[in-house]
């Protein structure tokens, strides 16, 4: 029998409302393993929580006793204990693929996203976490968060034309992973999650195949439908 998986989750004010981008691409994750979980609503703050994880961010999770830290070892420690179980990344060139779209969300696709967002992260935030996120990014902006997110109408065109490389790909595949979803498309996925459980802004066109490829997510995925969010 496979015992309960525990995930650290970064939480908002609603402890429902789970808006981390690495804890969606876990979430997901575990999903496509069909994995049962429960998952704990963790706050920027709360870091004496994970304290035994030995480090300060989620997802944190612990699978029979094994902490485990980070959303990329999280992802391969599920490949390579759940066999059984349909494969995250499909062998190890797919390991090597999904690698690289890590690498272009985190530097790329997440980034681009900050100054259309983030203003409404803030908002979603439990009142214990709101001076430590206001703060700490802040310092790493440069600047406010309100201003950091000015002109998002003018900035949101720029985005639109950044993911070309997606949108060009869904209107060919249905999925990063082919026919079926797999872990590179949680990763991008993630990113839109973090955006729709905090913020109405509005990032896509309706009839934007990224938008589209969004919404088959969507539908495989009901707990991500029905998580607290903006559906945008
Ligand atoms: N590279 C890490 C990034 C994890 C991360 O940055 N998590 C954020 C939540 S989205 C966090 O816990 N931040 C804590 C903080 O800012 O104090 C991963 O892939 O898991």
């Amino acid at each position: 029998m496979i015992m309960a998986l525990t995930l650290y989750d970064l939480a908002g004010a609603d402890a429902n409302r789970r808006f981390s981008p690495y804890c969606w691409r876990i979430r997901l994750a575990i999903a496509h393993k069909e994995l049962p979980v429960e998952t704990i609503p963790w706050r920027f703050t709360d870091k004496e929580v994970i304290a035994f994880s030995r480090q300060g961010r989620v997802p944190v999770l612990v699978d029979a006793g094994e902490v485990l830290a980070g959303s990329w070892t999280i992802a391969n420690h599920l490949e390579q204990s759940y066999r059984d179980s349909r494969s995250l990344f499909g062998g190890p060139v797919g390991v090597a693929l999904v690698r690289f779209v890590e690498s272009w969300t985190d530097a790329i696709l997440l980034p681009s996203l900050v100054p259309l967002i983030l203003v409404d992260v803030f908002e979603r935030l439990h009142e214990k976490d709101r001076a430590y996120f206001r703060s700490s990014r802040e310092r790493l902006l440069g600047t406010t968060l309100e201003a950091a997110c000015a002109d998002r109408d003018k900035k949101v065109i720029n985005f639109r034309h950044s993911i070309e490389p997606l949108r060009a790909t869904f209107k060919i595949e249905s999925f990063l992973g082919g026919e079926a979803p797999n872990y590179a498309d949680y990763i991008v996925f993630g990113g839109f999650m973090w955006a729709r459980s905090t913020s109405p802004f509005k990032l896509l066109e309706n009839d934007d195949p990224v938008a589209l490829w969004r919404d088959r997510l969507l539908d495989r995925f009901e707990f991500a439908r029905m998580a607290p969010g903006y559906d945008t």
